[in-house]
């Protein structure tokens, strides 16, 4: 007897995936392949996906965690969360070729942050601590100038050189509403902090917080593409649960769904975190289509046509 494969709906968040920082930060990696041939050495992943790593690490590039893992004389990159301002410094005095990926819009949050320095305030830090973006900014200025505050608890137990002299900043990944109250906790205990006019959340993290939130009612269980080590995917795990969604788990790739927990449901969410690759979505739907007969419907939210420029030496070369 031919086996019918039941009926599934997935239900694709849009936006999903690449971001106009991630897609920039994968172009410098390759373009400086091009143009300085292999290895160029890359401090930290250069986004948070394995997949995305392996592939570059195949055309040569070589993956450190540090610059003192890196000769003199090879060109390194920074990945797309931001360097502390002591590792392009000891770059310049090694005199090392460097290209820096950071995302234009970390680098404007590293910016807000030193402006409200020059300005004589200190800076509250909203972030996850020990995430390299969050070192990273808070590496732009000198160590006590800014304070982390990771939970809407941590606000309470804040002791601030001056409390009348405060600004806050934020991690770029962060949950939208988590961040709320805490910015809400801040303002209420310090009612003269300065700050962004909401923070300094970018809009692809927005952007696919939202998709998930508008998917949610219609799902009984949701996937997420991307790494255990990707805040930005972790966030869209938890929008997903406290949107109602019981079963809300995060995959690297189709190999990691648990299929015997998914069993029964007829309506599933996949999105993806914003350094996960579209190949990896497809892959996803395609593990779906073997077992299901599968409909899709794309939910779409927003149109994104965000686009940074890489960097001149690299534009000019190749
Ligand atoms: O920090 C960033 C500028 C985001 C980079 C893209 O995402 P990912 O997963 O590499 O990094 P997060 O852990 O920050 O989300
Ligand atoms: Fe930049 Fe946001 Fe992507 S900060 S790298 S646009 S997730």
């Amino acid at each position: 007897m031919k086996h019918v494969k039941p009926p599934l709906t997935l239900y694709l968040a849009a936006p999903r995936g690449f971001c106009a920082g991630v897609d920039r930060a994968i172009k410098i990696v390759e373009m400086a392949l091009q143009k300085w041939g292999a290895p160029v050495y890359v401090r930290h992943e250069i986004v948070h996906n394995k997949y995305v790593v392996d592939s570059l690490r195949e055309k040569g590039a070589v993956f450190v965690e540090e610059l003192d893992e890196c000769p003199d004389d090879r060109p390194v990159i920074f990945s797309a969360h931001g360097v502390p301002k002591s590792v392009p410094a000891e770059a310049r005095q090694r005199e090392m070729v460097f290209v820096d990926a950071t995302c234009p819009l970390v680098s404007k949050v590293h910016m807000e942050a030193a402006r409200h320095h020059a300005e004589g305030l200190q800076l509250v830090m909203i972030g996850h601590a020990g995430h390299p973006e969050v070192l990273g900014t808070m590496g732009q200025l000198p160590e006590g100038e800014v304070i982390l505050v990771e939970t809407v608890e941590d606000v309470a137990g804040l002791r601030p050189r001056d409390p009348e002299r405060l600004a806050f900043i934020t991690q770029t990944t962060l949950s939208v509403d988590d961040t709320a109250a805490i910015v809400a906790a801040l303002q209420a205990r310090f009612p003269n902090i300065v700050g962004p006019a909401k923070e300094d959340i970018c809009y692809a993290t927005t952007n696919r917080q939202a998709a998930v939130k508008a998917i949610a009612p219609r799902i009984d269980a949701l996937l997420v593409i991307g790494a255990q080590n990707s805040s930005n995917s972790k966030r869209l795990v938890e929008v997903g649960r406290a949107e109602g969604c019981s079963y809300s788990q995060l995959v690297m790739r189709a190999d990691q769904i648990d299929w015997r927990a998914i069993e029964g449901v007829r309506n599933v969410g996949v999105t993806a975190g914003a350094s996960a690759p579209e190949v990896l979505i497809d892959e996803v739907i395609e593990a779906f289509r073997a077992r299901y007969d599968v409909t899709v419907e794309i939910v779409e939210t927003a149109q994104e046509n965000v686009e940074f420029k890489v960097p001149r030496v690299l534009r000019e070369a190749v």
